[in-house]
């Protein structure tokens, strides 16, 4: 059978490169097909997951920043500050958490979903037209996030005017100076022109771009056992490509941004500079709990405990 899987982003993007390699693995292992639907020819993030809940779709990849409106717990990736910023314990946390492997899981589970992976896509950065250091520069600045409510709170601490958006609304929205600025991990600014549209990008170190790739969980259980074993392997055969792919890309989206407009600035605020933001964060963490509760306070619980143990 030919399977359909759905990414949000083009297929030299980093979501893209992982679905090719799960591809590769399948149809060389197999007699099945997939066929990949980069962004745009489905509808936006929201579009596909409904796709993918209805069955229409067997394969789906959607980030936590858009799954929040469905599954609020997925927004624990998107506290500020939760993720060191240490590679290596990135990495030990994405393949080895106990919060990922075995609690997510059941979430997705009720939303009619197999979670098969999560994977960084890399550090945010955030864009915007004149230069911030602290949370009162950002002050009346409408900073575009994904639609996850956890992102508004996150912009409201820190000093903005959330202004969430579908993806395809962004590039035209920082053009016309609808927004002032968006935050991205820094190969999404270079492959979707962000850059273009803005004049500066600072690292505040408060984010890793997390996505989730998923199944439609009643085409998964249907599977006989061989071909389920066939999508885990090939699952773990994608995510190890895209852990060490990831390593080389930032260096290279930088230096072809700055090639192409010179002029842009790239700041990297000092651990003092971070400081207030790291203390607005705490009312984020509050604002988590309000929004997920018990379930919530358990899961981001042994998130914390993963990542301590990631770091050792
Ligand atoms: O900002 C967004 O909406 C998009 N950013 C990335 C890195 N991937 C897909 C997502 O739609």
């Amino acid at each position: 059978a030919t399977w359909k899987y759905a990414i949000e982003e083009s297929i030299t993007d980093v979501q893209g490169v992982y679905a090719t390699k799960f591809k590769e693995y399948i149809e060389k292992n197999s007699e099945h097909k997939i066929k990949i639907y980069p962004y745009g020819t489905l509808g936006e993030s929201v579009d596909v997951m409904e796709q993918a809940q209805a069955g229409i779709l067997e394969f789906v990849d959607q980030s936590p920043g858009f799954t929040g409106t469905l599954i609020p717990e997925a927004q624990a990736f998107l506290l500020p500050y939760v993720f060191p910023e240490n590679s290596k314990a990135i990495d030990n946390f994405f393949k080895n958490s106990k919060a990922i492997n075995k609690m997510f899981p059941k979430l997705y589970a009720k939303q009619g979903l197999e979670l098969l992976k999560m994977f960084p896509e890399g550090a945010v950065s955030i864009t915007t037209q004149e230069p911030f250091t602290k949370p009162k520069d950002l002050n009346g600045k409408k900073i575009r996030v994904m639609t996850s409510p956890l992102l508004v709170e996150t912009y409201k601490a820190f000093g903005a005017v959330p202004t969430p958006l579908a993806w395809g609304e962004v590039y035209g929205s920082l053009q016309t100076k609808i927004i002032d600025g968006q935050e991205n991990p820094m190969f999404w600014i270079e492959s979707a022109k962000l850059y273009e549209v803005s004049e500066v990008i600072t690292d505040i170190g408060h984010n890793i771009f997390t996505t989730a790739v998923m199944a439609n969980k009643n085409f998964f259980d249907s599977l006989p056992k061989k071909d389920k074993k066939l999508v885990k392997q090939a699952s773990e055969h994608a995510f190890n490509y895209i852990l060490d792919y990831q390593k080389t890309i930032i260096k290279k989206a930088k230096d072809k941004i700055k090639k192409d407009k010179p002029s842009i600035k790239f700041v990297t605020l000092s651990d003092e500079q971070r400081e207030p933001f790291r203390k607005a964060a705490q009312d984020v963490y509050k604002k988590f709990i309000e929004l997920t509760g018990k379930s919530g306070e358990k899961i981001l619980n042994q998130m914390l405990k993963d990542l301590e143990e990631a770091a050792k």
